[in-house]
């Protein structure tokens, strides 16, 4: 196996700029991300589409496979205003995937029913070689119209949000070949092979920066950067594998599309959240369930905070669900506050706690 002599950068495709939407009405979502406080905080959950969802497992089983509902505009755009139907949170987000990125770069990624995604993983420089991130656009193009039909469809009040993965994250996939518990295979490549993992750490920040500055063209007016395994990084590679390739797609994003406001989600970093915030350049931090309240006001000195209710609470329902989302709104709602989770909806989850907790947040405005 050789991983040497790679560069791995990629020429930045050229495209037409769309109408970017500005809302006609105010957002509490957008106006939060600014730093606002409204008359009631704003709210979204992550995984708010999915399979907790019956109208999501009917579409679902229509389609040929998960890519191919996030492929299939009309039913990826159906799923993601599903819960906006239901619920009427303040933002919509796009129904995709972190891993259509190494999809688009030809790596070869599956999803199994019950069992999470399945990638051929990268194992050699020549895997490495055979990506290509200058077919980003090009494959996610089906991406860039659901969100134009999205954004068509949705009520000036409700903000629509792009994602992706950061690049850490992304690249445990394509490494380890899907979930891991344990990060052994892609820490030890990182580890042995340095330059190649820059090689793909950099493919992955063209190809997101293109697909994220495309999600704005096509009518996306926030952002969130997934790190979700960013707990896996040890401390002495946290600049070289977290920050700096979000940095780069902060700056590469921004210096394109400036005003629109990115939420990182780096989960499990805890102390280093305001070092991320700082250094990286975001505009709002998601906090999952071990940050403190005190540690969660400290960074809403810095940034607005989104998060952080347990999504066991909303498993669970009831009382408990109630009181433990009414201290997350007391504690955190007097700042520049959006109300979520701290990580994604169970997919065991009654969808009828999901509504009892969005009429419990939307209250709040009613003089609570
Ligand atoms: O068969 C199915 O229906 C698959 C379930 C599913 C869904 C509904 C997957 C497979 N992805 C999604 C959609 C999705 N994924 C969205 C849009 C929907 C919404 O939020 O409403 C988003 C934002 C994601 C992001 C995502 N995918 C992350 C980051 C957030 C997180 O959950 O930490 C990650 C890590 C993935 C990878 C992935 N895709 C699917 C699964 C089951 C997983 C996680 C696997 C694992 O735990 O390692």
């Amino acid at each position: 196996m050789r991983w040497n002599n790679l560069t791995g950068i990629v020429t930045p495709v050229e495209h037409q700029p769309e109408r970017q939407f500005s809302p006609a009405v105010s957002n509490l979502f957008l106006d939060a991300l600014s730093g606002q406080t409204g008359p009631r905080p704003p709210f979204w959950f992550m995984r708010q589409a999915g399979r907790y969802l019956p109208e999501y497992r009917e579409i679902r089983a229509q389609a040929d496979g998960f890519l191919d509902l996030c492929y299939t505009p009309e039913r990826a755009a159906r799923v993601t205003l599903q819960p906006i139907d239901r619920f009427r949170p303040d933002a919509a987000i796009l129904f995709s995937d972190i891993l259509v990125i190494p999809d688009a770069m030809g790596q070869e990624v599956g999803f199994s029913e019950g069992f999470g995604p399945v990638l051929t993983p990268v194992t050699s420089q020549a895997d490495l070689e055979r990506l290509d991130p200058a077919r980003t656009l090009d494959h996610l193009a089906p991406v860039f119209e659901t969100v134009r039909l999205v954004r068509a469809e949705l009520p000036d009040d409700v903000a629509l949000l792009g994602f992706a993965g950061a690049p850490w994250t992304v690249a445990t996939y394509m490494i380890e070949g899907g979930s891991s518990r344990d990060f052994n295979q892609v820490k030890g490549w990182v580890i042995s092979e340095p330059s190649a993992a820059a090689a793909m750490l950099g493919m992955l920040v063209e190809a997101t920066t293109e697909y994220l500055v495309a999600q704005v063209e096509a009518g996306a007016q926030a952002l969130q950067l997934f790190d979700t395994w960013a707990s896996a990084v040890p401390a002495s590679s946290f600049e070289t594998l977290v920050i700096s390739p979000t940095r780069q797609i902060v700056d590469g994003v921004k210096a394109r599309t400036p005003d629109v406001p990115i939420i990182g989600f780096a989960r499990g970093i805890g102390p280093r959240l305001a070092d991320y915030v700082r250094e990286t350049g975001i505009d709002a931090v998601g906090l999952d369930s071990a940050i403190t309240f005190d540690q969660a006001r400290e960074l809403q000195d810095i940034c607005p905070v989104q998060g952080n209710l347990d999504p066991a609470y909303l498993l669970a329902g009831g009382p408990p669900m109630e009181a433990a989302a009414n201290q997350v709104l007391d504690q955190l709602a007097d700042g520049p506050f959006v109300f979520n989770l701290a990580h994604g909806i169970h997919k065991d989850t009654p969808f009828a706690h999901v509504e009892a907790l969005a009429e419990q947040i939307r209250d709040r405005g009613a003089g609570a």
